[in-house]
């Protein structure tokens, strides 16, 4: 006989260890996800809560730790659906049964497509989102895509090298930036959205806080509204993705952009990250939006120190269980420099090594500057991940 590890932590392996034996697929599927270990926290939570909480989970065969306000619970998601269930009478809190069903069956989602304006951008793949900033400031591309004509030199060429979609940003975020005024950021982004929804044959997303500017650009031709306010800044803006019907990306950051550095505390960054997108993403839901036009982003470089953003990075599935696709923009910022000592222009190697290490977490959308570097890196992780 001989003992051999079946990469259990991966569901897809042991899907088809146990299909290969003749398990009939599907069935090894369902064998396989429901065996997944998983560690869920549940916070804030009182004591009428914890109680019965740690009760259930011990009847359940879920472990439970709990400390002044929070729990977590351990086991395989088969477990944790029996627990979430209930046994019958359920003796659980009927409001953590809820939140705890709703959570299980969020993460059950398996989004492999996107929804926008005018079509479904399927994401079975890598997605790579290429960075058109029409600014004079943008960090490491500032000035190069000003003028329309440059705009859609490199909107070709980024397609040539295999960007699915173009992001059109007329502010620059970085840190400590102020922006243009609302008349300035027309002037910059609508003629190069314009250009691109008639000239080149890819969705067009516009980056922007501000609502004139998405239903402008929107009413150009853009079908994507890349929101790095996660939809916080412009209280309209809500309503503009939703009556367009637009894909909308909502990112993670504190304060703005001036203020965003000094914002950088965490006690338990993965965990405050997704806590604190899964309410910005339930504020859209309640709102209209439909759930399938609605991608994460953890913000990579949006108040979060280099720690932070590798932290995130290795913890993404905190942010991938919330059931959207999941976007990430590591292009040539700071915290590639501050592990590899490469200037912004020396980046796209790093880049493309942190697009890799976010799609083995997860990640779907890729957002960078250099198209071909990324496309190679990622096709590679797809047929690791035999996408
Ligand atoms: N990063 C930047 C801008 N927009 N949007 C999403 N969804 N995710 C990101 O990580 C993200 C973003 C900042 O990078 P860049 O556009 O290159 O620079 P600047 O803000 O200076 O124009």
């Amino acid at each position: 006989m001989r003992v051999t590890a079946l990469a259990g932590e991966v569901p897809a392996a042991l899907a088809s260890a146990l299909a290969a034996r003749g398990v009939d697929p599907v069935r090894a599927e369902a064998l396989a996800a429901g065996g997944a270990q998983v560690a869920l926290l549940l916070e804030p939570l009182d004591d009428a809560d914890a109680v019965p909480l740690v009760r259930e989970a011990a009847a359940a065969g879920v472990d439970c730790h709990t400390g002044e306000g929070w729990a977590v619970v351990v086991g395989t998601l088969a477990r944790l659906g029996g627990l979430a269930r209930g046994a019958a009478p359920t003796r659980m809190p009927e409001r953590l049964s809820a939140e705890l069903g709703r959570f299980l069956s969020d993460r059950q989602e398996r989004p492999e497509a996107w929804r926008t304006a005018r079509r479904t951008i399927p994401l079975e793949r890598s997605c790579l989102v290429g960075i058109l900033n029409v600014t004079p400031d943008s960090f490491s591309d500032g000035g190069r895509h000003f003028a329309p004509a440059d705009a859609l030199a490199g909107a070709r060429a980024m397609q040539e090298a295999g960007a699915a979609i173009l992001d059109v940003g007329g502010e620059s975020t970085r840190p400590g930036a102020t922006g243009p005024d609302e008349a300035e950021e027309l002037r910059r982004v609508l003629p190069v959205v314009r250009a691109l929804a008639g000239e080149v044959a890819l969705p067009v997303s516009v980056d922007t806080r501000r609502s004139r500017v998405a239903e402008a650009a929107l009413a150009a031709g853009a079908e994507i509204v890349n929101d790095v306010s996660g939809l916080a800044h412009d209280p309209r803006m809500l309503e503009v993705v939703k009556d367009a019907g637009a894909g909308v990306v909502i990112m993670h950051m504190r304060g703005d952009p001036a203020t965003m550095d000094a914002r950088a505390t965490y006690a338990d960054v993965a965990a405050e990250v997704a806590g604190e997108l899964a309410e910005r993403r339930d504020r859209a839901l309640e709102s209209g939006v439909a759930r399938e036009a609605i991608v994460l982003d953890p913000g990579l470089g949006f108040a979060k120190r280099p720690e932070h953003n590798f932290a995130v990075l290795d913890r993404l599935a905190s942010i991938t269980a919330l059931g959207h696709p999941v976007m990430v923009g590591p292009s040539r910022k700071r915290f590639l420099g501050a592990a590899t000592g490469r200037a912004v222009d020396q980046r796209d190697a790093a880049t493309a090594a942190a697009c890799v290490a976010a799609r083995i977490r997860g990640a779907r959308l890729f957002r960078v500057h250099d198209v071909a570097a990324a496309r190679e890196a990622l096709a590679v992780a797809d047929a690791v991940l035999g996408a």
